[in-house]
């Protein structure tokens, strides 16, 4: 049998279930997870290796209207997104009606590629309301196959996975096949950082946070990890640290233990907290953080 290969890149509105998706494919946790818009705002390989195919999906963040110049690169992420895509995946989730960006839509309706169009969170419905919504998203994106999924109780995400393989152009691998991701480790250690702050703090500061790992040290029994926490005002890095520390240190401990599972080994992490002034609109301060392409 020859191999297949190819790009399976999931867009959608925010908070549909994108990343939730991805992790469930792959099976490991590389995206964050939370009930906040912008949690993603990077695209990230998942890669699923079997003997005969390989499988890159593209996470990427929710549409939105760029308000600022790092929510421009985040959809520019989405944009690289539709253009390398050999299956696409358009996530909705039930109770969706519209779909807030035209452009981005019409690229779903006129793509030349097939549209996998996946109707998420069908936990939270009934067969009547499911039904209505299959048929109202069937008459809107005529060229996509619909599936009822729930990514986060693994309904359907099988049968999803099985249809991608037959759809998927025959190539050789991509990537090796042992690779789980494009992101190198540190990655991994700002992000879950970065979740535990979306999930420890409330209105702007979460928005306002960029994580940066200075150092990681594999020893044989411990990683070792440096990690500095960017706020782009004085006001804010206060809120992070909190009263005597704790808020940072309720962090620092969530993080650990998300970082000891993911690594599979002991953690040692110190977290510091800079101000980094403005950064979200510093084209330099984005490029260094891996936002401009
Ligand atoms: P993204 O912004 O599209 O990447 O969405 P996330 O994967 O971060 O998920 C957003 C929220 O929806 C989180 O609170 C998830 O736990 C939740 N969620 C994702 N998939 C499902 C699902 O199938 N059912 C339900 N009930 N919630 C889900
Ligand atoms: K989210
Ligand atoms: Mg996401």
């Amino acid at each position: 049998m020859s191999h297949k290969a190819g790009f399976v890149n999931i867009i959608g509105n925010p908070n549909v279930g994108k990343s939730t998706l991805m992790n469930a494919m792959v099976g490991e946790k590389l995206s964050i997870i939370t009930s906040k818009a912008q949690t993603t705002r990077h695209r990230i390989f998942g890669i699923v290796n079997d003997e005969n195919y390989q499988i890159v999906f593209s996470d990427t963040p929710g549409i939105i209207k760029p308000a600022y110049d790092l929510q421009t690169s985040m959809m520019d992420f989405v944009k690289s997104a539709f253009s390398d895509a050999d299956i696409l995946i358009y996530m909705v989730e039930i109770g969706e009606k519209e779909l807030k960006d035209e452009e981005f839509f019409n690229k779903i309706i006129h793509a030349k590629i097939p549209v996998l169009l996946l109707l998420n969170k069908i936990d939270k419905s009934n067969q009547e309301l499911l039904e209505e919504q299959v048929q109202a998203w069937q008459a809107k994106v005529p060229n996509a196959e619909i599936f009822p999924i729930s990514a986060l109780e693994n309904f359907n995400v099988q049968e999803v996975l099985n249809r991608i393989v037959e759809l998927l152009p025959v190539s050789p691998p991509y990537y090796p096949k042992d690779a789980l991701t494009d992101k190198p480790e540190r990655f991994f250690v700002n992000e879950t950082i970065r979740e535990k702050i979306l999930l420890n703090y409330d209105k702007e500061i979460p928005y306002a946070v960029e994580v940066e790992t200075e150092e990681f040290k594999e020893e044989e029994n411990i990683i070792r990890i440096k990690s500095v926490i960017m706020v782009e005002r004085d006001t804010q890095k206060g809120i992070i640290i909190g009263h005597k520390g704790a808020a940072l240190k309720k962090v620092g401990m969530q993080a650990r233990a998300d970082l000891e599972l993911f690594f599979d080994k002991q953690i040692h992490i110190e977290i510091f907290v800079k101000v980094n002034k403005d950064w979200r609109n510093n084209a330099f301060q984005l490029r260094r953080f891996g936002y401009n392409q």
